[in-house]
């Protein structure tokens, strides 16, 4: 099995896809899967860039768009994480993983899923200390400091990932593990990208819930994106463990390097993006402790027993099967012809797919709370840590030369 790996995405789904056809043309060969590490920005319309928290000269429409209205064939399956730049308010319609468009999955605030015999986890969004243990408590529409918090790592999320025991396949993360530059030649790295040599040296690079997943989990491949520039490593987990293939890839611009396929070993196809039932169990598990407001998450015991919703799930998907419920259009997509405006309100919408999912669990709906939220969202404002962060800001593009390879 072939699978194309891209780092930052940027909406330019045109791009991506053009050079992937190119390469099968070039090389002779089927790309079977396509993953993408975040900044994926899914938006539909006008409302969706109002949720996206990006400088106002990159707030463009770009081109997903064309492949959520069915104007454009997305020509591979095509599994993303979020980044730190995404419509924060359709990620969380399908906060426990969805098409986003025909052919297009997201794979959730964390989430697994399967791919033929393929396992493919991932976490989205960036991690920040000072959001960390809140629950998820951002609803669109976004102030000034949602925009952004929307987006942090919760624990929530990586204490599910966590609870997997069985063998994943695949990793995905927006930002590095922290310290995984000691892995590679950051040596080079810093020649190409000095504004990183601080924190190279103090070992601040990266993501710590990140790190602690890389060394649970031990998966054979790991990628990353979020600082735009390439970055293989090689991880030996303890003296006869097994190693980690990392790698973090460029964003897409032309000369960049944004792509890597990698040949996996697999059934023979056709294959397609399927429930993964411990994960379905886990998330069963953990949905009667979501947090949704801003304090604290945390729970006592935080190894969980999941093996009562295992047997319940595997039942359920003898049943039903492993196939996800089908994309559903639920906002009006972008129109050239009238590029001014489409609806005017941004709140958030019941996602039918997200209905069906939690019906399929029997678990409640719970994306809309508002219960005591907004008492939070005031507290929230006058804390430290809660202003402008720069480190949310993508680091301007004059400052980042390709590392010549
Ligand atoms: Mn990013």
């Amino acid at each position: 099995m072939k699978i194309a790996v891209e780092g930052c995405m940027h909406g330019e789904l045109d791009i991506v896809y053009d050079t992937l056809r190119r390469l099968e043309e070039a090389e002779g060969i089927k790309i079977d899967l396509l993953l993408c590490c975040g900044d994926f920005q899914a938006v539909r319309n006008k409302d969706d860039l109002r949720c996206v928290n990006v400088p106002l000269k990159y707030r463009t429409m770009n081109s997903f768009w064309k492949y959520y209205s069915g104007q454009a064939v997305t020509p591979y399956p095509t599994i993303f994480i979020g980044g730190n730049h995404e419509a924060s308010n359709y990620l969380w319609e399908l906060y426990y993983g969805g098409w986003a468009a025909p052919n297009i999955y997201f794979l959730g605030f964390s989430g697994v899923v399967k791919f033929g015999n393929i396992r493919i986890g991932g976490l989205s969004g960036i991690h920040k200390q000072h959001n960390y243990h809140s629950g998820h408590y951002e609803r669109p529409p976004y102030n000034e400091q949602t925009i952004r918090s929307v987006y942090h790592v919760r624990h929530y999320d990586v204490l599910k990932l966590m609870h997997v025991k069985e063998p994943l396949d695949i990793f995905l993360s927006h930002d590095w593990p922290l310290g995984i530059t000691e892995y590679g030649n950051w040596q080079k790295l810093i020649r190409a990208k000095k504004h990183f040599e601080e924190e190279v040296n103090n070992r601040t690079l990266g993501s710590k819930p990140a790190a602690e997943l890389l060394n649970k989990l031990k998966p054979p491949y790991w990628f990353s994106a979020h600082l735009h520039c390439r970055f293989p490593a090689i991880i030996q987990h303890g003296e006869n463990g097994p190693t980690t293939k990392f790698l973090a890839l460029d964003k897409c611009l032309p000369g960049r390097n944004f792509l890597q396929v990698i040949d996996i070993p697999s059934n023979p196809g056709p294959h397609e993006i399927q429930y993964d039932e411990e994960w379905l169990a886990i998330t069963r598990r953990f949905n009667s402790i979501f947090p949704l407001t801003r304090r604290r998450f945390s729970i006592r015991d935080e190894q969980l027993d999941t093996q009562d919703d295992r047997e319940w799930v595997r039942n359920k998907l003898n049943t039903r099967g492993v196939k996800p419920f089908d994309f559903v259009q639920t906002a009006p997509s972008f129109n050239p012809s009238n590029p001014v405006s489409n609806s005017s309100i941004t709140r958030s919408c019941r996602n039918p797919q997200t209905e069906s999912f939690l019906q399929l669990l029997e678990l409640p709906y719970l994306l809309d709370s508002s219960n005591s939220e907004e008492v939070d969202r005031n507290q929230s404002s006058s804390q430290p840590g809660n202003t402008l962060d720069d480190e949310d800001i993508e680091l301007p593009d004059e400052d980042e030369d390709a590392i010549d390879e």
